[in-house]
């Protein structure tokens, strides 16, 4: 039996070495023991399939890239890599996309469905109710230690209702749908004819032909002042003073496209690969459109299937969350969704 850690981890309060993908930036990051346990997950159910579209999708040649940075232990070693071209999605993908697939096929994601008592054998039954984790700003400053003081489990709150039952997605229609799951991005993606794209197809369609830079959109943080993407301004996480006109999600294409023409693969909201993660996977990958390990493993979280997501999200800043600079990775137990996690997709030609 699996715990699902993080979910545990919100609903008894415990505190959690690590949650979601933003995390406090360690020195070093732990380096992965091959001696542990692996887990998998079985492939879900494919929702009725749709005829894909190229609509609002960008054709990604392929070709080849350095992928990985230096900065960071599991994104190292920084090795060449070759992917096949694709279409990908121009944004992430948006409330109302996603109202589209839930109207169209009635399905619910997993915040919105019953927690399995098996699952959470820490947590009193009476509080095992749907819900998802919101950030939620400190009153005053705190210690960067214990990520639960700013995510709170709120019951209710799911893709329809991003901040709790009292919230809506009325006139957000146009922002990424968060609060989803691995399979609620994969269900999707089935449904669009689509599916989620490989950890190396991310990278390279984010550096958009330049090559390895600090951020994907450069080196400079804010050229000539401007905000290239809608990351934390601030002092993290109690006063958020949103100089890039956003404290939560921004509407898609809100700021300016890469080369390739797609948005926000820096910040906005964190976008689900396909791959599973382990932090010593560069080491042993294949140079050739790499398709993730069989397997996933965290030494933060061992007991936690864990799947890539990239691109960091409107929480991340050098004060706390730097995994939205270039070639960084980030990572997140399947079943936990946040408001700052979402997803885009990819197509084959
Ligand atoms: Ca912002
Ligand atoms: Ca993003």
């Amino acid at each position: 039996m699996k715990y699902k850690t993080q979910l545990t981890a919100l609903l008894i309060g415990l505190t959690s070495p690590v949650f979601l993908s933003c995390q406090l930036e360690k020195k070093s990051d732990s380096s992965a023991s091959t001696s542990k346990p692996a887990f998998t997950t079985p492939a879900p159910t494919p929702v009725a399939a749709t005829r894909g579209q190229t609509d609002e999708m960008a054709w990604i040649s392929g070709g080849s890239f350095q992928m990985g940075a230096e900065d960071f232990a599991d994104s190292q070693p920084v090795h060449l890599v070759t992917v096949n071209g694709f279409w990908m999605d121009e944004h992430e993908v948006t409330n109302a996309q996603f109202a589209q697939f839930v109207k169209t096929t009635g399905y619910r994601t997993v915040a919105e469905r019953q927690l399995n008592p098996q699952d959470y054998p820490q947590v009193p039954p009476n509080q095992l109710v749907p819900g998802s984790a919101v950030f939620t700003p400190t009153p005053q400053p705190v210690s960067k230690d214990n990520p639960l003081q700013w995510w709170q489990y709120v019951a209710g709150a799911n893709w329809l209702h991003p901040n709790g039952p009292q919230s809506t997605i009325k006139a957000h229609e146009n922002e990424p749908v968060v609060h989803v799951g691995y399979e609620d991005a994969l269900a999707y993606a089935i449904w669009a004819g689509k599916r989620l794209p490989t950890e190396a197809e991310w990278e390279f369609a984010a550096q958009g032909g330049k090559g390895y830079r600090t951020y994907y959109w450069g080196n400079e943080l804010n050229p000539g002042g401007k905000w290239m993407a809608n990351i934390y301004q601030g002092d993290f996480p109690h006063r958020n003073t949103r100089e890039d006109g956003f404290a939560e999600a921004a509407p898609v294409k809100t700021f300016p496209a890469n080369p390739y023409g797609l948005y926000d693969m820096d910040g906005n909201v964190w976008e689900w690969c396909q791959d599973f993660y382990r932090p010593d996977y560069y080491a042993q990958a294949p140079g050739d459109n790499p398709q993730g390990p069989s397997d996933s493993y965290d030494p933060d979280e061992p007991g936690a299937v864990k799947r890539v997501q990239r691109g960091g999200s409107f929480l991340c800043s050098d004060q706390y969350c730097i995994r939205y600079k270039a070639g960084s990775r980030g990572k997140g137990e399947i079943t936990s969704g946040s408001n700052n996690l979402g997803f885009r997709c990819v197509r084959d030609k």
